[in-house]
């Protein structure tokens, strides 16, 4: 049997708690080695991965790795929330009882671990010193070496998080179990992998695979379902699949903190990052502070909105990621950056990295290529000459630190004020650009009915979305009305509201299907007009569906539209608006306890579309 003990002592993690904790799952696990991880032990662990083949080098400070062919993505089917309350279960938590899903996990992971070293890693899922520093500690022990590295870029990792806490036992239990992924018959009717988030006992049990969605614990599970969860139970705060951004006007000093959900591939991390178009540079400046996760609650002090991103760093798909579409996250990975890549294509002979849309065409000279498989491009069969080089769903992942835009005071454990929630859908011809949203249960109710429309037969009927509750469907953790009700509440407490939009950057002319919009820097504009509208410069449009800017309002300098195309960018378009209205009804009924104000909201919306039309 293994000297936990030791290894504790000589790492100097005096927790209890923690020491208990560590010690009942190097047992169960059969791990031969416990090893307690600092931050500062990245540059030993990155030698000690790339001399075990684990990564390769990728150019100065890079690395890469692949994951196991059939490991390359979340796991929505494979992912569980557990608790002991029945009560707990929703439409999208896929709610199972606690104890089973216990027993289950423990049964797989008994002796998984055997011959392999656990690394037990304490974090903090928030700057130090916030106010919700209480629900942002963890200890995640899992089994592989590179989830460690991925660890200490997305979290911040030190012993000192749990030997400094105020409630020694307030911490989460995040156990990673790699399992042998050549045998968990991954999308089989045999799938042997589990996610499971045990929400009412703040513990993570995932096995079965090593790829950072499912793996890296202190982001999705905890920094999402768990946090969520421990929001609504603590009835303090909200844990959202939220970006973060500040905008200032240099000329006024105003700083505008805007956050917001979109489904993925809707454009959430290129909006995050993204710097002001040019000719609008030398007035406003945009300050990055979170890609993917925002914790919200209300501070006593102002009665305001604030928000922190409970990460460290960035997990971002790689596909078409370059100047044009990110020229910040092209920075944060450059070399030198210490930034690990996932699943694009590689270079033997160059330690280059490429994935589709990094440039228009790949690299003309295949020598040394190789896929995200590992299969060298030169090689490939006919059949698969025109296979993506890189997986759709390849990484980088980088911290926070290196995005040149990072904001002065992203550390700043109060968080930023919010003064705007977005939400951003993915809708070819009904929504506008821009809508604003002043009334609360109307923002919650936008929020609610947030989806991206169905691109192929698989995922649904063309023109209806796939609904996505605040971006927050894969990540629920508990019933969407409470959901909703504990929304109401806790934005309903603050005495100076945030104001709510939906904007939409992929609208397109029904006759030739060109966007309207170009998107990216531009999209900046729209949240100009937002923020001018907040503090009452601009009046807008009103609509039966929210405040729409008028032509004049928005700032175009710089842009060539075509009269038309901006036109219809901001018409509100009654009749898809009241089909819409039918499948909203239908999405909110599968909800129980839906509070009656996102009803009435609702029927509001409907009345006056049907007052228009
Ligand atoms: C996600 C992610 O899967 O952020 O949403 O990685
Ligand atoms: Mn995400």
């Amino acid at each position: 049997m293994i000297d936990v003990d030791s290894a504790l002592d000589e790492a100097g993690l005096n927790n209890t708690h923690v020491r208990d904790y560590v010690r009942h799952w190097a047992e169960l696990t059969g791990a031969e080695r416990i090893e307690v991880i600092n931050a500062e032990d990245d540059a030993r662990l990155l030698r000690e991965a790339v001399e075990a083949g684990e990564l390769l080098p990728a150019g100065e400070g890079r690395y890469y790795s692949r994951s196991y062919v059939k490991d390359t993505a979340r796991s929505e089917e494979r992912t569980i929330v557990a608790t002991n309350d029945p009560a707990d279960a929703g439409v999208y938590n896929n709610w199972r009882p606690a104890a089973e899903m216990k027993a289950l996990l423990e049964e797989r992971m008994r002796g998984a671990s055997a011959g392999k070293t656990m690394y037990v890693v304490p974090y903090l899922m928030a700057p130090p010193g916030s106010p919700l520093e209480a629900y942002a500690a963890g200890v995640e022990v899992t089994d592989a070496r590179p989830v460690v590295l991925h660890m200490i870029r997305m979290a911040r990792v030190a012993v000192k998080y749990v030997n400094e806490l105020a409630d020694q036992n307030s911490f989460v239990r995040a156990v990673h179990v790699t399992g042998d992924l050549e045998n968990l018959g991954q999308g089989t009717p045999d799938d042997q992998r589990y996610f499971v988030t045990v929400a009412d006992e703040r513990t993570i049990l995932h096995y079965g695979s090593s790829y950072g969605g499912n793996a890296l614990l202190g982001k999705i599970a905890h920094g999402l379902r768990q946090a969520a969860y421990d929001g609504w139970a603590s009835g303090e705060f909200l844990a959202e699949q939220f970006l973060l951004l500040g905008i200032t006007d240099k000329q006024t000093g105003r700083t505008y903190h805007v956050c917001g959900g979109m489904p993925s591939a809707s454009g959430k991390t290129n909006l995050a990052m993204t710097l002001a178009p040019d000719v609008l540079g030398d007035r406003y400046r945009v300050d990055f502070y979170g890609d993917d996760i925002a914790w919200l609650r209300v501070d006593p002090e102002d009665g305001r909105v604030y928000a922190i991103n409970p990460e460290f760093g960035v997990f971002g798909v790689a596909k078409d990621t370059n100047e044009q579409t990110n020229p910040t996250a092209v920075a944060a990975i450059a070399e030198g950056t210490g930034a690990i890549f996932t699943n694009v294509a590689y270079n033997d002979d160059t330690a280059e990295v490429w994935w589709e849309g990094k440039t228009p065409e790949p690299p003309a000279d295949v020598t040394g290529w190789r896929d995200w498989k590992g299969e060298l491009i030169a090689e490939r069969p006919d059949a698969e000459r025109n296979a993506p080089w890189a997986h759709p769903n390849s990484r980088f992942t980088t911290t926070l630190a290196r995005i040149p835009n990072i904001a002065a005071d992203y550390e700043n454990p109060r968080g930023v004020p919010v003064d705007a929630i977005i939400f951003g859908g993915r809708t070819r011809d009904r929504e506008p650009l821009v809508r604003a949203i002043t009334d609360l249960a109307e923002g919650v109710y936008d929020g609610l009915t947030l989806g991206a429309e169905a691109t192929f037969a698989a995922e649904g009927t063309e023109g209806v979305l796939r609904y996505d509750p605040m971006s927050m469907r894969p990540f629920m953790s508990y019933p969407e009305g409470a959901y909703a009700a504990h929304w109401l509440k806790v934005i309903g407490a603050a005495t100076e509201r945030p104001v709510f939009a939906h904007v939409n950057w992929f609208q397109r002319d029904p006759e030739d299907g060109h966007f309207l919009w170009p998107g990216y820097r531009d999209n900046l504009r729209a949240l100009l007009w937002l923020a001018r509208l907040k503090d009452g410069e601009v009046t807008g449009r009103p609509t039966p569906v929210g405040i729409v800017p008028t032509e004049e309002e928005l700032d175009l300098r710089g842009m060539d539209l075509p009269p038309g195309d901006l036109e219809r960018l901001l018409t509100i378009d009654t009749e898809r608006w009241r089909q819409e209205m039918a499948h909203r009804e239908e999405h909110l009924s599968a909800f129980a306890d839906l509070p009656e104000e996102i009803w009435e909201a609702h029927r509001r919306v409907a009345a006056a579309l049907d007052a228009e039309a």
